[in-house]
């Protein structure tokens, strides 16, 4: 710190004292044999270049990272998890480093990993010292890993070590800093499931935290980030979670948080100094949270917390993975530590309807300990809602269909009945669908085909849009008309088998699902298709018709790595589709193997006869035996007794 003292920089620093700290030692932390991976090193290095590039880190106070000390990790996580975050990159852990990574959710480890943790959460607490004591107005600490999903004894969700709630206990067991009180805001998108259960029943310490809930299927995908969630004992009403039920939430979403539930009660709490687990997945192209923050919403939502704790505001990274988001964001957010830019300008839309409703019960749930939550939301406001945003409404029908025509029928013709077009989000949701879109554009992987998918011509269609021979239905393609690059034939051992009854584009007779788990007597012919993770999520769209509006993938980088360690991965937001459940059939030429079917339980309800098993129709059938014999692999009479046995087996 000393060193950037110079005289020149002195004179161009703001008058209010901002200190930031980035540290190249943390990107020391990544997958074993870099794997792509959300989480990674370019995120803090794309952060530090761009408050670089804009003069920002110039005018501030720049720090280096400390390795935080046992004693204060300890206040927050239990012995044996922080022994083994210390040992985890010594060499005798080389062999079970993989291992232990693959038993928790969501975690890689490497031999950078230990001492990324020990900074990360030595950095929150350096920056939150100074900035108690006065040294530093405010701060950013531009740390990785994460923490808010880190609990007492498990390292979960990218977070090894919880480096906000450690700070959090450092600066209240530090008696002389007189910080009594703290306020933890967490604007990640994802629920702060470890900071949550830190201060369960801590009267000291209000947590809050927004984020994508949709009914505890948003990761972490529990109940814990529901609005009822409201602490315990002494803590009770000191935690307070605001779930989102969908997606798309923007600017306008979090803006009516802040001004009828977080501001008033800061105002009540009358915190000493405010911590802010700052994760950007919020923000408008982030590939895994789906919402659309923009930086300026970031600069209003922080400027409006500048009003408490006389500014003493510490922020620290969370997630965020979409690198041009997190940078913009985060230059937002320091534009306003500095108290350079008035923060001007309006949002034009409003929030969804479902936002009010959450308001509404979030008030409604913690009025008994907030007094200012007490009175109604005027319905002046809440009549000023956005509907929900459909972009393209797709009812095209392969193999699949919804569950029930009609409830979809309902689900998309209901809000736009009551559309007003709301240019602004459109436009968000739009870009965030071209990031992830050429995210996922540049990885390869094998889609495995055992259906009607295995003619090539049939395939196609899910490809180039249109509509093949004698099929009911109409495909929209991908969005990415490119050709498989390569196609290639192989046997698996799984179980092929026909069910359902009838289906809208085939007719009466069943059609093939893949059991998905292997059985070694079984086999299954496949064919494989080298396409885009991008066009597989097109695909996926396909296969099980909904309302989805893909303004993020179905199945991300995170699903990609999920799928790999578990198997099989269920998709919640097409769970209506037949064709949901993703899975995992190994490698080839280093590309991985995917393919998509029904999950177990849908197994179960063929086998006890509650959805029959059928054979298929002739014209689904020759479609399959097409497929086979144009592919080289089996002769016509092979094939039909191929598909004869497939139909005639028990499950
Ligand atoms: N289908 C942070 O943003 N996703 N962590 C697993 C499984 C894990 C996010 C998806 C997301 C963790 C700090
Ligand atoms: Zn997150």
């Amino acid at each position: 710190m000393e060193a950037v003292e110079t005289a020149s920089r002195s004179t161009s620093r703001s008058l209010r004292r901002v200190g930031i700290l980035y540290d190249e030692r943390m990107c020391r932390h990544h997958t074993p044999d870099d794997e792509p991976h959300p989480e990674n090193p370019n995120r803090i290095r794309a952060i530090w270049n761009k408050l670089q590039s804009a003069g920002i880190s110039q005018r501030c106070e720049v720090l280096s990272a400390k390795e935080a000390e046992d004693k204060y990790i300890l206040s927050v996580h239990g012995k044996s998890h922080v022994d083994l975050i210390r040992n985890i990159s010594s060499q005798q852990y080389n062999s079970r480093r993989n291992r232990i990574a693959s038993k928790l959710n969501s975690i890689y480890l490497n031999e950078g990993s230990s001492e990324a943790a020990y900074l990360a959460a030595g950095s929150v607490i350096e920056v939150a010292k100074r900035v108690a004591k006065g040294e530093l107005d405010s701060a950013f600490a531009i740390v990785r890993p994460p923490g808010h999903h880190a609990e007492h004894d498990e390292a979960m969700g990218f977070c090894l070590f919880n480096n906000v709630a450690i700070a959090t206990n450092f600066l209240l067991n530090e008696k002389e800093l007189g910080i009594n009180k703290i306020l933890i805001v967490d604007w990640d998108v994802h629920h702060g499931n470890g900071t949550q259960k830190t201060f369960w029943k801590d009267p000291r310490v209000l947590f809050f935290s927004v984020h994508r809930h949709e009914f505890g299927s948003f990761y972490p995908s529990n109940d814990d980030g529901d609005y009822t969630m409201i602490g315990e004992g002494p803590g009770a009403g000191y935690n307070i979670n605001v779930p989102w039920e969908n997606g798309r939430c923007g600017d306008a979403d979090y803006l009516a948080v802040w001004d009828h539930i977080l501001i008033p009660v800061a105002k009540q709490f009358n915190p000493d100094m405010i911590l802010i687990s700052a994760g950007f997945d919020a923000a408008v192209g982030d590939p895994l949270g789906g919402c659309c923050v923009t930086p300026y919403g970031y600069a209003m939502l922080l400027r409006k917390l500048m009003d408490f704790a006389r500014g003493k505001i510490v922020l620290a990274l969370e997630g965020g993975y979409n690198l041009a988001s997190i940078s913009n964001s985060a230059l937002a957010c320091m534009e306003v530590l500095l108290d350079e830019k008035i923060v001007t300008g309006s949002t034009e839309a409003y929030p969804f309807e479902s936002t009010w409703r959450v308001i509404q019960v979030v008030r409604q749930e913690l009025k008994a300990f907030w007094s200012v939550l007490a009175d109604e939301v005027p319905t002046k406001l809440i009549s000023q809602k956005a509907p929900i945003p459909v972009k393209k409404i797709l009812i095209s029908s392969c193999d699949s269909e919804a569950e029930d025509v009609e409830e979809l029928l309902q689900e998309v013709i209901r809000p736009l009945s009551t559309l007003r077009v709301d240019e602004d989000c459109r436009v968000l949701a739009e870009s965030a669908s071209v990031s992830w879109r050429s995210d996922l554009s540049n990885i390869d992987i094998w889609y495995a085909t055992f259906g009607s998918n295995m003619w090539k011509p049939r395939f196609l269609f899910y490809i180039e849009g249109g509509q093949v021979d004698g099929m009911q239905k109409l495909c929209s393609g991908s969005m990415d008309k490119r050709p498989p690059k390569e196609i290639l034939w192989k046997i698996f051992p799984h179980r092929l088998f026909f069910g359902r009854e009838s289906t809208r584009t085939w007719g009466l007779g069943g059609v093939a699902f893949l059991h998905p788990e292997s059985k070694n007597e079984d086999i299954v012919h496949m064919c494989l298709y080298r396409i885009t993770l991008e066009q597989f999520n097109d695909v996926l769209h396909q296969e099980n018709i909904s309302s989805y509006d893909m303004s993020s993938p179905l199945f991300d980088l995170t699903s990609l790595d999920c799928v790999k360690e578990k198997g099989s991965i269920n998709l919640e937001a097409v769970k209506k589709g037949w064709y949901h459940n993703v899975v995992y059939l190994g490698m080839e030429r280093d590309i991985p193997i995917l393919t998509m079917t029904c999950d177990l339980s849908d197994i179960e309800n063929f086998k006890s006869g509650k959805v029959p098993l059928h054979a298929p129709s002739e014209d689904y059938a020759n479609t399959l035996v097409k497929g086979l014999v144009e592919g080289g692999q089996l002769s016509e009479e092979e094939a039909v007794s191929y598909i004869k046995e497939a139909a005639a087996k028990p499950l």
